[in-house]
């Protein structure tokens, strides 16, 4: 698929720091459209979802907003799913990564209209994967993986019409390093698949990825979901949520250039940009770089793989 479409979604219903509703825009003074306008393809820039304000209000039953998360995915799965159906590659510019419960929902029902396989890559330093009785804030965009996979208020469990939505083995988290204590049994319990900064550390992003990638074939949907705290804080301060110990400049463009090379990837969330938190819109324009490489840019053309 040569055709993009970008979709904001600006809004931080999903968190407890305000200003990841100011991502879209810093992406687009970033120049993502022309970045990728540049690389050949088809872009269209479907501008910003609306939805509610942020109330600012403490969490209720365990969720912080849970009436506007919902509203704001509801129409996140409507726009996303809508790109499609229309055999574009959206791409989806957060707003918190709670968001990503609306995304993913679509790209599934997406998968079970047109009998693909899916495989979601979790770039994150954060698992997501809490529930109302497990997490320490009550922030839904601790909570997305879990929501998909079922585990979650029914709002939002059911948004894409299928209940879980997804399976837990369909996913591949990378770069985590920041789980809560009961998150951590309950990600064990449901054996989602983990490449944590240690594995990493350990084997290098090299073999990761090639795990992480395994299995791919032509039928399957690659869906990415790139929280951008996934990033070491040295080169992406721009986050609500600054975990130290994430992959360099070098290591996330790898993971974004195997990416590419599996020609498979069909849809993805940009996630957590925090444009308040920014130096400069340095965070942004890194985004913006590793974009680039998801999409193909690489330094040079290979004439070899590298030895293993
Ligand atoms: N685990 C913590 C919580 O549930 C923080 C996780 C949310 N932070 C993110 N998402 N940026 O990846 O509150
Ligand atoms: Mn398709
Ligand atoms: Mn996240
Ligand atoms: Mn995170």
């Amino acid at each position: 698929m040569r055709a993009v479409s970008l979709i904001g979604a600006p809004t931080d219903v999903g968190a407890s720091d305000r200003g990841a509703s100011m991502g879209p825009e810093a992406m687009r003074v970033a120049g993502l459209h022309q970045a990728l306008a540049q690389r050949g393809l088809d872009v269209v820039d479907r501008g910003n979802l609306a939805g509610p304000a942020n109330p600012w209000q403490t969490p209720s039953s365990g969720y912080r907003h849970l009436r506007e998360v919902v509203e704001w995915n509801q129409r996140v799965h409507d726009a996303m799913y809508a790109e499609l159906r229309h055999e574009r590659l959206p791409i989806l510019l957060g707003g918190d990564h709670s968001l990503g419960i609306g995304s993913i929902s679509a790209v599934a029902r997406h998968c079970r209209d047109t009998g693909r396989s899916l495989r979601i890559l979790w770039l994150d330093a954060h698992a997501d994967f809490n529930t109302s009785e497990l997490s320490p804030s009550g922030n839904i965009h601790g909570m997305p993986v879990a929501c998909l996979c079922g585990f979650g208020p029914s709002e939002l469990t059911r948004i894409g019409g299928a209940v879980p939505a997804i399976q837990p083995q369909w996913i591949r988290q990378i770069g985590i390093r920041s789980v809560d204590a009961g998150e951590k049994r309950f990600v064990h319990e449901q054996g989602l698949e983990v490449f944590d900064m240690r594995f990493i550390d350990e084997v290098g992003v090299r073999q990761t990825m090639e795990m992480a990638l395994e299995g791919l074939d032509d039928r399957t949907h690659l869906h990415v979901s790139f929280d951008v705290d996934f990033l070491d804080p040295e080169i992406a301060p721009g986050v609500g949520t600054t975990i130290p110990g994430g992959p360099t400049y070098r290591e996330a463009q790898l993971c974004m250039e195997m990416i590419a090379d599996t020609g498979r990837m069909g849809s993805l969330d940009v996630m957590e940009l925090n444009p308040a938190l920014d130096v400069r819109n340095r965070t942004a324009v890194l985004a913006v770089d590793l974009i680039e490489s998801l999409f193909g840019k690489s330094t040079l053309m290979r004439k070899h793989a590298p030895p293993r």
